[in-house]
């Protein structure tokens, strides 16, 4: 049987992905177009051309749909506790079947049966100890 590994994997990824895409850039985004902003900017008249006049105000609405689409495949360790937070609910550390089923449901509208469920997690679950701790977690949304 194909599922559901795969695919559940996916659609965890597609959430934080989605968050990702949905934030404001950080300071350090900012500074980048800038930068990159300044190379194009060769005569330092606030302007470059890319097919018209563009200040740095439309530079940077033209290029953060395409900076937040590079970076949102790019989950980071902060964004990995985060969705892990989602999951573990009672924040004991592990995910249990039960929690996986909740959050599925609750972030992304998916209804897995149990044994669908239970199938997510014993793929997961590296030491066997029925429930999905951080680090098996972190493995699982890197595949
Ligand atoms: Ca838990
Ligand atoms: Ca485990």
């Amino acid at each position: 049987m194909q599922f559901p590994m795969g695919p559940a994997c996916i659609f965890l990824r597609k959430g934080i992905a989605e968050k990702q895409r949905e934030r404001p850039l950080g300071q350090d985004e900012i500074e980048e177009l800038r930068e990159a902003f300044l190379e194009f900017d060769k005569d330092r008249d606030g302007f470059i051309s890319l097919g018209g006049r563009v200040d740095f105000d439309d530079f940077v609405e033209l290029m953060t749909p395409k900076l937040l689409a590079e970076t949102a495949g790019m989950i980071g360790v902060q964004e990995m506790r985060d969705a892990f937070k989602e999951f573990d609910t009672n924040g004991d550390g592990a995910i249990t079947l039960g929690e996986l089923q909740q959050a599925m449901q609750r972030l992304l509208g998916e209804k897995l049966t149990p044994g669908e469920i239970a199938e997510v997690v014993q793929e997961a679950d590296v030491n066997g100890d029925g429930t999905v701790d951080f680090e098996e977690f972190v493995k699982m949304m890197s595949r």
